[in-house]
């Protein structure tokens, strides 16, 4: 068997990594733009890499330069999305997952009316991309809220943040329902334990006595309803659109085959099928309500939340999927980082230069769990390896190793669709080199596309086709069935 007729080949960006002009056209400070690039800092830290505070995020405010903070300049998307779609035209894409930068429409997230500067933009950007017959995946909230809400309200912390949300997604469903058809609420919802700030806001210094734990549910919270609200109106304002949630998904293998690993892995798994549990099956899983009450974390919730829930579940799941993880109740048990995660190390499995440890079984393994658990369609919104790439004296870029990644993840792909998996499609990350989220490195590459800019913005931007371009547009062309080189 194939992959099935009409599959969607494409690839996935977010608007912070990418599009720059961060103060351009009315657009206001967003989280990203207070992110730092730390040179010194070994980017196998992940906490070190992504750590925030108050005092941190007033100092990049009062420093306008872009050098140390790569997310304001992306690759200037902005300026170049045209030909960057024409290249991915040229790929044969099928769809193109992008983000909607929040402070692009709403500067502050508290203004009445959107910026039509931002508005048009965007209006633009889809039209382009009908007309290269490329579909829109778009995903509403990718790590890039308003930093005022953040500042005012620490974020997603605070309920009110859910209708200035929810304004927002209404914006987005009334001026580009037209274009898009597959929408996404929030990027990897479960990563707000691994970096509260990027993901909602959350400032830990801004927590107070309930603790930054304690304020992490909470928010999460707001965002489960705010997505139930948005899903309830993106079905009534688009008529025949579909909407998803995006969950990380962390599969995780005991380390060993002791019953107590086994307990903890079992346990690991299912708290990271906890998000989108509640997304897809309307309700809290019992085993995360004990558990929180074990706790002793308090969600408020008010009257409806959870009718509210149970009416506002998606069509399909999204999913990023980069490595696994191992787990042990060995302290002891050798760790390693990998997307953030701090897992046992898999000695079975080799690992990128940042710690991720290579897996394609376990990309099958999770599309036939995802998809046994929940029987609704799934869509591998992620999945990629950060390299670094070196231009030849001719200006070429050989790069084995990426094709050698995404083959084996996609001979993984097929078997689990040959196993009855209904995959409704895959976008890489990324098809061109953008801004790493968690280190602000341009370094760290995962394009198709090379862009011509080191860490530090120096560069002339020049977009180059990898050897992996070809090769990918190859794949596209006949829908899997040839991946040789
Ligand atoms: C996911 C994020 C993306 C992306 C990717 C790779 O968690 O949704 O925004 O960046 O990971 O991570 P990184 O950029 O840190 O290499």
């Amino acid at each position: 068997m194939s992959f099935p007729k009409g599959f969607m080949w494409g690839g996935a960006l977010a608007a912070n990594q990418v599009e720059g002009a961060w103060n351009v056209d009315g657009k206001g400070w967003s989280v990203a733009d207070v992110a730092t690039y730390k040179p010194n800092v070994d980017v196998k830290d992940y906490k070190a890499n992504v750590a925030i505070s108050s005092a941190r995020i007033a100092e990049a405010m009062a420093d306008k330069d872009d050098t140390y903070y790569p997310k304001r300049r992306g690759i200037d998307f902005y300026h170049h999305y045209k030909e960057d779609l024409a290249l991915f035209a040229e790929m044969g894409f099928k769809v193109l997952r992008v983000s909607i930068a929040w402070t692009r429409l709403y500067p502050t997230g508290e203004e009445v009316e959107p910026n039509e500067k931002g508005v048009q933009f965007y209006e633009d950007l889809f039209r382009e991309m009908k007309r290269l017959n490329i579909e829109p995946l778009v995903t509403l909230h990718h790590y890039e809220m308003p930093l005022a809400l953040s500042l005012k309200y620490n974020g997603w912390t605070d309920r009110r943040v859910v209708e200035l949300f929810v304004r927002f997604a209404k914006t987005c469903f009334l001026h580009y329902g037209k274009y898009v058809k597959y929408w996404l609420t929030f990027n990897e919802i479960d990563s707000i334990h691994r970096h509260p700030f990027i993901t909602a806001g959350i400032v830990p210094d801004l927590c107070g006595e309930k603790g930054e734990t304690a304020c992490c549910y909470q928010a999460l919270h707001h965002q489960f309803v705010a997505a139930a609200k948005a899903a309830l109106l993106c079905h009534e304002m688009i008529p025949g659109a579909k909407i998803g949630c995006m969950l990380t998904k962390l599969t995780t293998y005991p380390y060993t085959c002791a019953p107590e690993d086994v307990a903890a892995t079992q346990k690991k798994n299912l708290e990271n099928m906890f998000y989108s549990d509640v997304q897809i099956r309307g309700e809290y899983p019992r085993m995360i309500r004990a558990d929180l009450e074990a706790r002793g974390i308090q969600i408020e919730m008010e009257a409806g939340d959870l009718e509210l829930l149970k009416q506002g579940t998606v069509d399909f799941l999204a999913f990023s999927y980069y490595n696994s993880s191992a787990e042990s109740v060995d302290p002891n048990a050798p760790r390693t980082p990998g997307n953030t995660i701090l897992g046992v190390k898999n000695p079975y499995l080799p690992s990128s230069e940042w710690g991720w440890q290579v897996d394609p079984v376990g990309l099958r393994i999770s599309l036939i769990e995802l998809y046994d658990r929940y029987r609704i369609p799934l869509f591998i919104v992620e999945n990629g390896i950060g390299s670094r790439d070196t231009v030849e004296a001719d200006g070429s870029i050989h790069d084995p190793y990426r094709v050698d990644y995404f083959r084996r993840h996609f001979k993984e792909m097929e078997k689990a669709i040959d196993a009855g998996v209904e995959l409704m499609g895959y976008t890489s990350w990324a098809p061109i080199d953008l801004v790493s989220a968690s280190t602000s490195q341009m370094s760290k590459r995962y394009g198709f596309i090379y862009v011509d800019e080191d860490d530090l913005g120096n560069g002339t931007l020049k977009r180059t086709r990898k050897d992996s371009f070809y090769w990918y547009k190859k794949v596209i062309a006949t829908n899997g069935a040839d991946m040789d080189d």
